[in-house]
Formats: C-alpha cells, structure tokens, sequence
C-alpha cells in the first residue's frame, strides 16, 4: 500500500471539490478561526493524531460525546461484539429496553423515553410533541442556544417580544418560525412579560440549562426558577436540551445541578445525545408518562426512524454510561476540568490577557473577557481576532481547541493531570504572544 502523501491541506482541497466546504457539518471548516482543518487519521485516549501525523490534545471529543477518551476498550469490545450480532434490525431489541431503563435511572424527571439518531432529530421530535401535547403552538427559545437544525429552531430574535422569529437560515419560510419567541439568555424580566403576552399559547420553553452554544453560560438559578414557575403556571412544558451536558457535567445531568439549588426542580421534558450514544449516533428524547403516550404508536404525534435505537449504537451507549457510573468517575472529571480552566486562567493573567472560565463536571469553557458573560451579545464581545490567534497558537503546540469562541471545551476520563499542565504550559507561552 502506498504510503498515504495527502497532507491537511491536499485533503481539504479535494474534500471541497465533492463535499460542500470540504465538511459535513460546518464548524469544522475553521471558517470562524480561519486556516486548514486538521484531517483525523485515528484516535486514542485524549489523543488524536491527523494524516500528516502531528498529534493533538483533543479537548473536543467529538463535541461532547467522548467521556471516556477515545478507543475506550471496554467500549470496543462491546460495539466489536455487537456488530457480529448484526449492524441493524428495524425491529426491538432488549439493549434499546436496557439502554432506556439505564438512561431514565439516570435522568429520573422521565417516565419514557424514544430513542432517535441525532440531537437535531431530539430536539424537533420533543417541540412537535410539546405543541402535540399542549395542543398550542408557540416556543420560546433563547438567543445563543443550539438546539440542531430543525426549521422551526433556525430563528433570531423579532424587533421586541410583539414579534415573533426571522429565519437564520436560507431556506426557511418566514411562516415556519412564526410561532418562536428568542428572548435573552438570563433575562428574568423578559420572560415574565413574554409569558404575560403569550403565556396561554405556549407549547414550551426550551433551554440549554449550561449554554455550551454559547461557550459556556450558565442559567442563572434565579432564572431557571422563574422558567419552572412561569411553565407551571400557565400549562407550559420546561424543555431542557440536555445534549450537550446530558450525562456530561454530572451523571443527572444538569437538571441534578439545578435541583441542588432549586429543591424538587425538574424540567417537564428532556433531550439527550452525544454522551448516551458514546460516539455513535444515538440521541433521545422523553418526559413523564402522560405526555409520551402521546407519541406513535400510542398517540397522535407521530415521530419514526430507520436507525433508531440502532443495535450497535445501544451497544456503545450502554457500555459508555456503565464506565461514567462508576464511583468518582465525575468527581475526577470536575477536578481536571477546574484544574485547566484554572491553570489557563493564571496563565493569562501572568501575560495580562483577560480571561475568565468555568466547568461543571466535563465540560469547561473559556473568554477572553474580564468577566462571565451572562447572555449572546455578552459573548459576543470576546476578541475574536485574538482568540484565533490563541486558537492557532495552541494549535502549533499540539494542543486542539473548538475553533470558534462559541463553542465549549470537553475534558475526558483519558485526559491526565500531565495533558493538563502540557496545555497550561503551552498558553503559557502562547498568551505572552498575544
Ligand atoms: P446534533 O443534531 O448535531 O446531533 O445535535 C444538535 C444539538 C442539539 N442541542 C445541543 C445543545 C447541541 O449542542 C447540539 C449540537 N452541538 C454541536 C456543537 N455546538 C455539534 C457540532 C456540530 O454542529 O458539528
């Protein structure tokens, strides 16, 4: 066999003559922090390794969904033994029944839950079922949070909460995002009036609890109360997108955060993916009983999938959420993640660079800003030319941040207490030449 000469950038190259902007979903084009993206050959542990053979801390893990590190051998070995079983049946098996039952031992604010192929198909299958089981039509959501690319979620905020959505993608009919409501991050005095004008109307509000889609804010505890308590009092569902912190800043997820602070708290539905598949693609949505037999075939919200509950996707589920249940498992996760947001943090100031972080469990993030920011247009202010050049600059020292100052980190059960200080030795460095 030939020896592989392609470099990043001859690969780029002929990926973008046969894939629209040489990737299959667009934050990996660089196109936020500019230059090539880097071609992974294969994986290990907190590792990646790209075709020219350079290898990377990675600090994304495919998004979120690599908590164990990569290669995980007891995950191997499980998805090995599954596909000698069969790669799919289009016909129940008892690991999607276990993978379920794990999932809502877990996650306890669900009766049930349908298992689907991706976040995206999550999130849109639970706004149908909200509006299905409240019978109205309008959602809010939040300016800054992600919640895949389904129409009716591809909305900016209208000119005030009179009106409703404009499309954030071409493609999209006006009519479509009639009914989304994008209100500020955190912003309690917002919701009340918009729960004042349309609260009657409301199918849901949904929320990512820890905005990842924003780097890393989180929902203020006097927020989410006035969400819990506005839902409830007008006969709205409290959706918590959970796809990214599903599983991931606690083995409760964020809700368990929440409830720590907010005694009994419990959204009404929730949105799962990336952890719970372990890297294959597995999502899932559910919530209490009454309402999830509301879906096909008990009910008339009708939502389906070829893949769903997929054989070997289950198997890599279960085997991921059996490793992250052991005892310390999450304790050891917080206590790098708090390690690197805090040795960066030093770091920058030492070389007078503003920065500030936060982490919950495994997942981090950090601005370069001199304090949190509580909502997008906070965020928004980051430097974003200097946070390309801090991108890059890590970059050369091996170390592989999300490109995009949006976008959270994600530290592994692989990544040690060395990879840790490597990476705080190189922003070291690096912030001394921004
Ligand atoms: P997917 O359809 O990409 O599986 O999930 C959509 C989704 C839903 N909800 C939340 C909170 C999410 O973070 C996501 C997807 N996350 C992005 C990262 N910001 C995935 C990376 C990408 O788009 O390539």
């Amino acid at each position: 066999m030939t020896p592989n000469t392609d470099t990043n950038d001859t690969l780029f190259a002929r990926a973008q003559r046969v894939i629209p902007g040489g990737v299959n979903s667009p934050v990996r084009a660089f196109k936020a922090v500019g230059g090539t993206p880097r071609f992974v050959k294969r994986a290990q542990g907190a590792y990646f390794w790209d075709v020219e053979g350079t290898r990377y801390i990675d600090y994304i893990g495919s998004w979120g969904p690599m908590i164990l590190g990569h290669g995980h051998h007891a995950v191997v070995q499980a998805v090995q033994q599954a596909v000698l079983e069969g790669f799919s049946y289009g016909a129940p098996t008892e690991r999607e029944v276990e993978l379920a039952e794990a999932i809502l031992r877990l996650v306890p604010s669900m009766d049930m839950v349908r298992l689907v192929s991706s976040g995206t198909e999550a999130a849109m299958s639970a706004i149908r079922l909200a509006r299905g089981a409240t019978g109205r039509h309008k959602l809010i959501k939040f300016e800054g949070c992600y919640h895949g690319h389904a129409d009716a979620l591809l909305v900016k905020a209208g000119s005030g909460l009179a009106t409703f959505g404009n499309p954030t993608s071409a493609g999209v009919p006006p009519e479509v995002v009639q009914h989304t409501l994008v209100l500020e991050y955190n912003n309690v005095e917002q919701l009340e009036q918009a729960f004042a004008m349309h609260g009657k109307e409301l199918a849901c509000v949904i929320i990512e609890p820890i905005a990842g889609n924003m780097n890393f804010v989180r929902a203020s505890v006097a927020f989410m109360q006035r969400c819990r308590e506005l839902c409830t009092e007008y006969g709205a569902l409290l959706a918590f997108d959970e796809v990214m912190t599903g599983c991931r800043v606690a083995p409760g997820s964020a809700q368990s955060v929440y409830a720590r602070h907010i005694p009994g708290f419990e959204p009404d539905m929730t949105i799962m993916g990336k952890v719970i598949g372990g890297g294959m693609p597995l999502a899932a949505f559910g919530a209490k009983r009454a309402v999830m037999e509301q879906l096909a075939p008990l009910g008339p919200v009708y939502q389906a999938g070829t893949l769903s509950g997929n054989p070997v996707a289950t198997a890599c589920g279960l085997a991921t959420l059996a490793e992250i249940s052991k005892p310390g498992f999450f304790e050891n996760l917080a206590r790098k993640s708090g390690a690197l947001v805090a040795g960066l943090t030093q770091a920058a100031r030492e070389a007078g660079v503003p920065l500030c972080g936060d982490s919950e469990g495994g997942m981090f993030g950090f601005f370069l800003l001199e304090q949190l920011p509580q909502n997008y247009g906070q965020v928004m202010r980051s430097d974003s030319a200097r946070f390309n050049k801090l991108f890059h600059g890590m970059l050369s020292h091996g170390v592989y941040f999300a490109p995009a100052l949006y976008e959270a980190g994600f530290v592994s059960a692989a990544h040690s207490d060395a990879d840790i200080e490597e990476t705080i030795a190189a922003a070291r460095a690096v912030f001394k030449t921004l």
